[in-house]
C-alpha cells in the first residue's frame, strides 16, 4: 500500500540521488577500508535512514511494506555493506520489539533506534543452530527478578557496533524445539556479554558480524520481550517473514544495477568490429537478466501488497526470497560474463557484487530453508 504516491516520489527520488552522487562514489573506499565513513553514517541519520520502517509515533516514517520494498529497490543498488549499517534497526534487529514487545520497551527503545543513536542486532543464529532455529542452546534461567543468559550467537550482523542485541534463548529445557524459546533485549555493556573476532567474510566488506557470547550475563525480566516465555521463536519467524521481504527487493536492486552496468560495458566495449552489445548471445544474456528481474519485481511488489493488506504471507514471502535470490545470483554470473576477463579484476564494480550478492542465498534463510517453509504450508493449506 502506498499512502500518498507524490511523497513517497520524492523519497525514491532523493535516495536515488543520495545513492549515485553519494554512495556509488564510495563503494571502493568502503571495500578497501572494510568500513562506513563516520560522515555518510550522520548523512543516513540525517536522512532518517534508520527509522524509515518504525511508526512515526517513535521518530520513524512508518512506512509501509510496498514503500519499504520500493526503497529496497533503490537502496540495493549500492553496495550491501551501506544497507547492512541501517538495516537492523529497520528490519530484524527492530522489529521483534515493535510486533511483540511491551508499550514500555517500544517506548524505551524505538526512538533511540529510529534516530539512530542506537543500533541494534539480531541473534538467532548460534554455532550448531543455523537452519534448524529451533534447536538453539543458549539459556536464559529465571533468577529472582533476572535471567541469567549463557550461550554463543554467531555471524551477528552489526554486533561490533550495536546498543542492544534482541537474543533468542531457551527457557525451558523441559519444552524442547521451538516453544522454549524466549526473545530479550539484552544491553551493550551488561556484564557477561561480550563480542568475538571480527569474521572474515567473502564480501560485504564495510558490513560486519562478529559472535556474541553470554558468560552468566544478568539480564533484568523487564527485557523479556512482551513479557512472555516461550513465544521467542514465534517472534523470529514473523521478524524474518518480513525480513525475507526486504531482502528479496534488495536482489531485485542489486540485479538491476549489475545489469545497467554490463549493458553500459557492453555498448562499450567492441570486439570484432562492433560493440558486444550487438551480438545475439550477449544479447541472450542481456534479455534473460532482464526478464527474470521483471519477474521478481513484480513477486515482491504483490507480496508487500498482500502483508500490508493484512494476510499471512509467510509462502509468499519465502517465494520472492527464494526466486529474487536465486535470480540475482544468475544475473551476476551472466553480468561477470558479459564483462569476461574485466569482470574478473576489481576495477569494475561486478566483481565485488558477484561477491556480494552471494550471501543474499543464504542469510535470513537459505534458499533450501524458503523451499521447506513454502512447501510445508502448501501441504499444511492442501490438509486444511
Ligand atoms: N510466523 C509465526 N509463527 C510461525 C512462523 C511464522 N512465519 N513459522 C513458524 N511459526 C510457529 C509455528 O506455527 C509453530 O508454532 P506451534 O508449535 O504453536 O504450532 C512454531 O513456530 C514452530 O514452527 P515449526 O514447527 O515450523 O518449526 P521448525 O523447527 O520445524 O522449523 C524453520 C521451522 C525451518 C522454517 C525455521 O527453523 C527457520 O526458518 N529456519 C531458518 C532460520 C533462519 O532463517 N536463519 C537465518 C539467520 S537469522 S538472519
Amino acid at each position: 500500500m502506498i499512502r500518498d504516491t507524490e511523497t513517497l516520489q520524492i523519497l525514491l527520488d532523493s535516495l536515488r540521488q543520495f545513492v549515485g552522487e553519494v554512495l556509488i562514489p564510495r563503494e571502493n573506499e568502503v571495500a578497501d577500508t572494510d568500513a562506513i565513513p563516520q560522515d555518510i553514517v550522520e548523512h543516513m541519520q540525517a536522512m532518517g535512514l534508520f527509522g524509515l520502517t518504525l511508526p512515526e509515533e517513535f521518530g520513524g516514517l512508518g512506512v509501509t511494506m510496498e514503500e519499504e520494498v520500493n526503497i529496497a529497490f533503490e537502496l540495493g543498488r549500492t553496495s550491501p555493506a551501506f544497507r547492512s549499517y541501517i538495516g537492523t534497526n529497520n528490519g530484524i534487529g527492530s522489529i521483534g520489539i515493535l510486533l511483540d514487545g511491551t508499550a514500555e520497551q517500544k517506548q524505551h527503545y524505538l526512538p533511540k533506534l529510529a534516530s539512530g543513536e542506537l543500533l541494534s542486532s539480531f541473534c538467532l543464529t548460534e554455532p550448531d543452530a543455523g537452519s534448524d532455529a529451533a534447536s538453539l542452546k543458549t539459556s536464559a534461567v529465571r533468577d529472582g527478578d533476572s535471567y541469567i543468559l549463557n550461550g554463543t550467537k554467531r555471524f551477528i550482523t552489526n554486533a561490533p557496533h550495536a546498543g542492544i542485541y534482541t537474543v533468542m534463548a531457551r527457557t525451558s529445557t523441559e519444552i524442547k524445539g521451538a516453544g522454549g524459546i524466549s526473545a530479550f533485549i539484552v544491553e551493550r555493556g551488561t556484564p557477561g556479554v561480550s563480542l568475538g573476532k571480527p569474521d572474515h567474510k567473502m564480501g560485504h566488506k564495510g558490513a560486519h558480524t562478529c559472535d556474541v557470547i553470554f558468560e552468566n550475563a544478568r539480564v533484568p525480566a523487564s527485557q523479556l520481550i512482551g513479557g512472555v516465555e516461550g513465544v521467542g521463536f514465534k517472534t523470529a519467524m514473523k521478524v524474518l517473514d518480513k525480513g525475507r521481504l526486504h531482502i528479496a527487493a534488495l536482489s531485485v536492486g542489486a540485479a538491476e544495477r549489475m545489469l545497467d552496468d554490463a549493458l553500459r560495458y557492453a555498448l562499450e566495449r567492441k570486439q570484432f568490429g562492433k560493440p558486444i552489445a550487438e551480438f545475439q548471445l550477449i544479447q541472450a544474456m542481456l534479455a534473460d537478466s532482464k526478464a527474470e528481474i521483471y519477474a521478481s519485481r513484480c513477486m515482491v511488489l504483490d507480496a508487500a501488497r498482500k502483508r500490508d493488506d493484512g494476510h499471512n504471507v509467510s509462502t509468499e514471502a519465502s517465494c520472492a526470497k527464494m526466486f529474487s535470490t536465486e535470480m540475482c545470483g544468475r544475473v551476476a554470473d551472466r553480468c561477470v560474463q558479459i564483462h569476461g576477463g574485466a569482470g574478473y579484476v576489481s576495477e569494475y564494480a561486478i566483481e565485488r557484487f558477484y561477491r556480494d550478492v552471494r550471501l543474499f542465498r543464504i542469510y535470513e534463510g537459505t534458499t533450501q530453508i524458503q523451499q521447506i517453509v513454502i512447501a510445508r504450508n502448501m501441504i499444511r493449506d492442501a490438509q486444511g
